[in-house]
């Protein structure tokens, strides 16, 4: 049974009104329903859901996600970060460059961080100052960038940004799913303990309100960004995400997934740092099993908020003139390659992410191949809103690609960078590295001059690194076409 029919059948066992409910909203917002016309020279309104740290495999958890996008719309199975860490894969969503082109490359200084994002100018240019000047009304919804905001200027807005309900990064008094600050378009609000205070109940209650208010107008499209924390972990060091109280224990009997690198039993294949780490214990297994629960939990209120913005939409007549893209900054790992949790290493549970996107003319319950990065949606979007892309953007528009299956595979990008900077003072269970990724070959050069080489085809778990018997011909032509990406700009990215 696929994973989808098992949690139809476990809604429909553990929550027959949620099922009937489900049903409702298949009917409703399915493509048989009649939907207002807006008039066809109007530009489309952008909707940009981003979760945090959401890999792909529990959006099979998200029922509506899954009635309402995935079976209305376009899935990509091979979308990807170029960085797995949350501050770089964000820069380069705003930007459409990789980290090593807009030096954003990793959360906090001096690598990276809001500060730098800042400093560097880097907000000058960005899809939301690009759609603004293209007639958009833009609204931000969650978090932004870490480090956000600078201690000197909490109330600050970046530029391009009509609307801004930006979320103060955690700190020693401030968390991420309760007792958080927003800054509120210019004023800085502090929200408590009570249920109704939950981060991703609060920012979907301001994107409805904003879209009641903003996309009835039909003179002006809307580019709505919305980021909610979950699934991210809660505050140092690494506690689990907190679920909305209403669905705590909702999936009490959930386990974390085991594929076969689940605490992978031989791991003298991989680069050094790896190599020292201790096989997973019942007590590690136990606490990444309760992770994994909280997770699903709490994207089950992302989930209910995909809902509450298409019915926003609809309401205003506005749904068949809205692109909606769901995808996460980066994947995540629990317990795969030993790993407990996180991400940042080069392997699919880190760098693998879901991509759905429906909207007009997009064909529904469809799945397409293609690499999408990261560092497409900026062009993306802009191609949408009619607005011109800078020329310093590294990736590619999708819009050729939103109409299904219907360019040769052949026809578009077959590779593309994966790149990874450790601060300074970061422990050593990681390392900086270069990676080069194909449709079924990972190949990966360390810091330390060590190596990787997974061949898809036959493990896609990446339980056997080829690297030694692969031979120095083979190895020589990864590494030059990965040097070549290693520094492309622009162009020589995209090509
Ligand atoms: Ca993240
Ligand atoms: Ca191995």
């Amino acid at each position: 049974m696929s994973k989808v029919e098992n949690i139809k059948q476990e809604v429909q066992g553990r929550w027959p009104l949620l099922a009937v409910m489900l049903l409702a909203i298949e009917l409703f917002f399915g493509s048989g329903c009649t939907v207002p016309q807006t008039s066809e020279s109007a530009k489309p309104n952008i909707i940009f859901i981003l979760t945090d740290d959401q890999d792909l495999e529990t959006l099979a958890h998200m029922p509506r996600v899954q009635a309402l996008l995935v079976k209305q719309g376009l899935t990509f199975k091979n979308a990807f970060v170029t960085t797995p860490l949350c501050c770089p894969s964000r820069a380069s969503i705003l930007t459409g460059q990789y980290p090593h082109n807009h030096n954003i490359l990793s959360n906090a200084p001096p690598l990276g961080g809001f500060v730098k994002f800042r400093d560097l100018k880097r907000e000058d240019s960005t899809v939301a100052t690009w759609l603004r000047t293209a007639g958009y009304r833009t609204a931000l919804f969650g978090k932004y960038l870490n480090g956000y905001p600078a201690a000197d200027n909490p109330t600050y807005v970046p530029p391009g940004w009509d609307i801004w309900y930006g979320k103060f990064e955690r700190g020693p008094d401030i968390g991420d799913y309760f007792d958080y600050k927003l800054n509120e378009n210019g004023r800085e609000a502090a929200h408590g303990k009570d249920p109704s205070d939950y981060l991703t109940d609060v920012l979907v209650e301001k994107a409805v309100a904003f879209i009641q208010s903003a996309a009835g107008d039909r003179r002006q499209p809307i580019f709505l960004y919305f980021a909610p924390y979950a699934p991210h972990a809660e505050g140092a060091p690494n506690g689990p995400p907190i679920p909305a109280p209403r669905h705590k224990g909702a999936l009490a009997h959930m386990t974390a997934p085991r594929p076969s690198s689940f605490n992978e039993a031989d791991v003298s294949d991989k680069p050094s740092h790896l190599q020292g780490r201790p096989v997973l214990n019942a007590k590690q297994i136990t606490e990444l099993d309760h992770e994994y629960r909280t997770r699903v939990e709490s994207l089950l209120a992302v989930d209910e908020a995909v809902e509450r913005i298409i019915k926003a939409l609809a309401d205003r007549g506005e749904l068949a003139n809205s692109y909606i893209f769901f995808m996460s900054d980066n994947g995540y790992l629990l317990g795969q390659h030993r790993i407990p949790r996180g991400k940042g290493v080069p392997y699919e549970e880190s760098i693998r992410v879901p991509l759905v996107v429906r909207g007009p003319g997009i064909p529904a319950g469809e799945s397409v191949d293609y690499f999408a990065l990261n560092i497409d949606f900026a062009p993306t979007f802009a191609e949408l809103a009619g607005a011109s892309i800078p020329s310093s953007v590294d990736g590619r528009s999708l819009v050729p690609l939103l109409r299904g299956a219907k360019l040769p595979l052949a026809n578009w990008r077959q590779d593309f960078l994966v790149e990874f900077y450790t601060p300074p003072d970061a422990p050593p269970t990681n390392q900086s590295y270069y990676g080069l990724r194909t449709h079924d070959t990972l190949y990966v050069e360390y810091a330390s001059g060590e190596h990787e080489l997974y061949d898809l085809k036959v493990d896609l778990y990446q339980l056997s690194s080829l690297h030694k018997a692969a031979g120095s011909e083979r190895m020589k032509v990864l590494s030059n076409r990965l040097s070549k990406l290693k520094t492309c700009a622009a162009k020589t990215c995209r090509d």
